[in-house]
Formats: structure tokens, sequence, C-alpha cells
């Protein structure tokens, strides 16, 4: 089954608080906007955008017990820092609970917090919309949102970058696929495909 503007709509202001739902919205719109401007499928996007983080409030124990039920460690570092499994949950929860077949939106929603290599245009553009949205008001912002513009796969490489340089000023660690996601974003820029 497709995933519905309506529905994704509906679980969203269902399942998140007041804060993460106006976040949750700023992703939508901008995901939907970058996908008009670089030929992805806005509807899609503004899907996806609106499910990337329907698990991210569950209590941490809750997220890790599901994880683990549902088969969904890839890394003895997803143990460490359960935040970055909301993901994974969100679309898997949507696959199994909700017989949603969408391979590319499912992906998407997966690899939003950490990318992976061999990303799909969808899934450059709901990693980067998560990180550029207009409520994000880091400094570097506009630089990335400038940068998406222009292109979407030099756009994405530098938000990875972006999310790289936070994590090591702010030390903390620095998960194996985030750098994987770089290393192979950086690669396909320089040799192509
Ligand atoms: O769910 P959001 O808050 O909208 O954003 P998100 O899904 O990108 O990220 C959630 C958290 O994941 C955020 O606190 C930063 C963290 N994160 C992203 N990449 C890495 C990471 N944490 C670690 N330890 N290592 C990473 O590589
Ligand atoms: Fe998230
Ligand atoms: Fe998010």
């Amino acid at each position: 089954m497709e995933l519905r503007v309506e529905d994704a709509m509906s679980l969203a202001t269902h399942m998140l608080s007041a804060s993460r739902l106006k976040h949750t919205l700023g992703v939508a719109d901008y995901a939907e906007e970058l996908a008009r401007r670089h030929g992805v499928d806005p509807i899609k996007a503004r899907c996806a955008g609106l499910a990337h983080d329907l698990s991210k409030e569950l209590p941490a124990q809750e997220q890790l017990g599901l994880a683990r039920f549902w088969n969904l460690f890839e890394y003895p570092e997803d143990e460490q820092y359960p935040y970055v499994l909301h993901g994974r949950l969100s679309a898997y929860w949507l696959e199994h609970y909700f017989k949603i077949d969408d391979r590319d939106l499912l992906a998407a929603i997966a690899s939003h917090t950490l990318g992976r290599p061999g990303m799909s245009r969808l899934e450059m553009l709901i990693y980067s919309a998560d990180l550029t949205e207009p409520n994000r008001t880091f400094p570097e912002v506009d630089k990335l949102r400038q940068s998406l513009y222009d292109d979407l796969d030099r756009g994405t490489l530098d938000c990875v970058e972006g999310t790289l340089i936070y994590l090591k000023e702010s030390n903390h660690p620095i998960h194996p696929l985030t750098q994987l996601t770089y290393d192979d974003l950086k690669r396909r820029l320089t040799v192509g495909n």
C-alpha cells in the first residue's frame, strides 16, 4: 500500500508532541520544495517528511526493546546510542503494521538520521531536509540550504560533513554509518556513480 498524505498527517498529529510536530511539518514542506527543485516525487517527499520521526518520542527503553524484538540492530553502536534507532523503527512499523510497501519511502525514513552508503535521491533529500528545515537555526544552516538548492548530491555531502564536525566538536561518538555515508557521497562526487 502507498502511504497517503492524509494518513501520514494524521499519524504525525496523533503521535507527536507540538514541538516535534512543528519540526515534522517543517521537514515535510522543505522536503517537498527540494523535491520539486531536483525532480524527485514531491508528494512522496512530503509523506516521508511527515513520517520520518514518528517513533522519536517513544521512551529510549521502549525503542531498544522494539529494535531487539524486530531484529533491527546492525552495529554495536545502535545499542549504545538508542536515539539513532527511531528512523528504522518508524519504517519497520509502517511496513509491517501499516502495510506500506514503497521501498524508497521506507528507506528514506529508515536512513534519515545516519544515512547509508548508496542513498537514493529521496533518501538524500530527507536526510538533508531534516537537518536544514526552516525551524533549524544553527550558524551554517543557510550555507547548507544554498548548497542543497544548487546541487542535491553536493548539498547532502555538506550536510553529512556538518554533522561529522558537530559530533566531533561536541565530543559525541561518530556512528560508523555516518562515516560510511560521508565516504560514499564523497566518492560518488569524485568518480561518479
Ligand atoms: O530526530 P531529529 O532530532 O529530527 O534528528 P536526527 O534524526 O537527525 O538525529 C537525532 C540524533 O542523532 C541527534 O541527537 C544527533 C544524533 N546523531 C546523528 N548522527 C550521529 C548521531 N549520534 C551519534 N552518536 N553518532 C552519529 O554519527
Ligand atoms: Fe529523526
Ligand atoms: Fe527529524
